[in-house]
């Protein structure tokens, strides 16, 4: 019902407005206008709008903001009273993304959108991620222009009024807050972080061709329509979407940067760790090739070839050291590459659905089973190859792509997947 109230009083629904308007003026036979008075008496009475529900309606948020977070509970307060003192006088919303925060920040974000309505939460169970997070407040939200910021304070909210008047002016379709253009600033960096920082920007420029100065700032304000064009070519793995979002645009979107400095952390620790470089090489790879290679699978055949040399060891150490007969030490040699496989993929390829505490046995345990089938899988390619042309090293690479890609799919659905 509320949704019928505020349909029917808002801008957005002239047309239906007219329509009815026009069927009270020209009733096409003579019962039908009484009819559509006691039609349209009945619904007033039940979703009669208060002046209130009039003006919210009436007034159509220009902005929403949109922040995620990951264990920020002592930041959320400040940013918002922030928020409403810089953008006092605009329309606007708040949408925490909280990855189901063990500090409980989505509860801290729950309580503080009890008391104001311009605040709210979306819990993600199951998931982590920067990009992912944000791309999904994103489309959860309807403004016209959207912003994305930390919840730490580092990015500059007083600079969110001069971003939406360049979007709302038509100057820009994009307003970046740049730390590298004149008037910016990362002081707050320390040498090992701004010295990936730029490195990272410099290898994104030439490989993407990407053309401002800072697309790794977390901190963006863009129109949602352009935004919605481009969503489903975005990557929801990762921590730089903007890079992302000017990468896939390829140069299609107009864009500001205006300075802005990167302040220090207020409360909380950056969730950021070496491991972004990773991230950052998946998705430079995943963009040079339009999305051809996944880094994923680059991954898990590199932890492969690990797990031969792996294997090859053993065997020699049992066989050679230990005297332990080669049928015996061949398995021994399987099964501790089949281990340090396991667990080289669930840090590094699978890190952000890794598995802890008990979920690791049973997970060993399976991706042993995979392992055992994409064996039987890899031997079956090899020989059927080998009968038709006896090439050995064909046969045995078809066999060998066979069982890799094997494992990947089905490790992939069945030991590590998304819950
Ligand atoms: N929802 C969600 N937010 C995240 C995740 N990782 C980081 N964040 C948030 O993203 C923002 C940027 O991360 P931060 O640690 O401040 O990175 P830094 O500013 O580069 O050190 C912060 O508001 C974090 O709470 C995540 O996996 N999920
Ligand atoms: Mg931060």
């Amino acid at each position: 019902m509320l949704f019928v109230a505020v349909g029917v009083f808002s801008p957005e629904c002239r047309l239906l407005q007219s329509r009815a308007a026009n069927f009270r003026e020209e009733p096409a036979l003579p019962w039908q206008g009484a009819a559509a008075q006691i039609y349209a008496g009945a619904m007033n009475e039940a979703i009669r709008p208060t002046s209130e529900d009039i003006l919210q309606a009436s007034v159509a948020r220009q902005l929403s903001v949109i922040v995620p977070t990951f264990n920020e509970s002592g930041n959320i307060t400040a940013l918002f009273e922030r928020l409403k003192t810089s953008l006092d006088g605009t329309s606007w919303e708040v949408i925490f993304v909280d990855d189901n925060s063990p500090d409980g920040t989505w509860q801290a974000v729950r309580a503080l959108a009890q008391q104001d309505a311009r605040v709210r939460c979306l819990r993600r169970v199951g998931r982590r991620g920067l990009s992912g997070a944000c791309i999904e407040g994103i489309l959860a939200s309807s403004a016209p222009y959207v912003a994305v910021m930390d919840a730490d304070l580092q990015h500059d909210d007083t600079q969110l009024p001069k971003m939406l008047g360049l979007l709302q002016s038509g100057q820009a379709e994009l307003v970046v807050g740049s730390r590298y253009v004149e008037g910016g600033s990362a002081d707050s960096f320390n040498r090992q972080r701004r010295g990936f920082s730029e490195f990272a920007t410099m290898i994104a420029k030439r490989l993407l061709r990407v053309e401002i100065a800072d697309p790794m700032s977390g901190f963006f304000m863009i129109r949602r329509d352009r935004f919605e064009q481009i969503a489903p070519q975005l990557s929801v793995h990762g921590f730089k979407i903007l890079l992302d979002i000017v990468a896939t645009a390829r140069g299609q979107l107009r864009t500001i940067e205006i300075p802005f400095t990167f302040g220090s952390r207020l409360s909380g620790e950056s969730k950021l760790d070496s491991m972004v470089a990773l991230d950052f090489l998946g998705l430079i790879l995943a963009k040079m090739t339009g999305d051809a290679v996944s880094l994923r699978f680059l991954m898990f055949a590199l932890v492969g070839s690990v797990g031969l040399f792996v294997h090859l060891l053993t065997l020699d150490v049992a066989f050679n050291v230990f005297d332990i007969r080669f049928a015996e030490a061949h398995v021994l040699g399987a099964v501790v590459a089949m281990t340090s496989n396991f667990l080289l993929n669930n840090f590094l390829t699978y890190r952000d659905q890794r598995l802890r505490g008990f979920a690791i046995l049973p997970g060993l345990l399976l991706f042993y089973l995979v392992c055992g089938v994409g064996l039987l899988a890899n031997i079956g390619v090899a020989f059927s190859i080998y009968d038709q042309s006896p090439n050995w090293w064909l046969a045995g690479a078809a066999g060998a792509l066979m069982g890799v890609v094997w494992n990947y799919a089905m490790s992939g659905i069945f030991v590590w997947r998304k819950r």
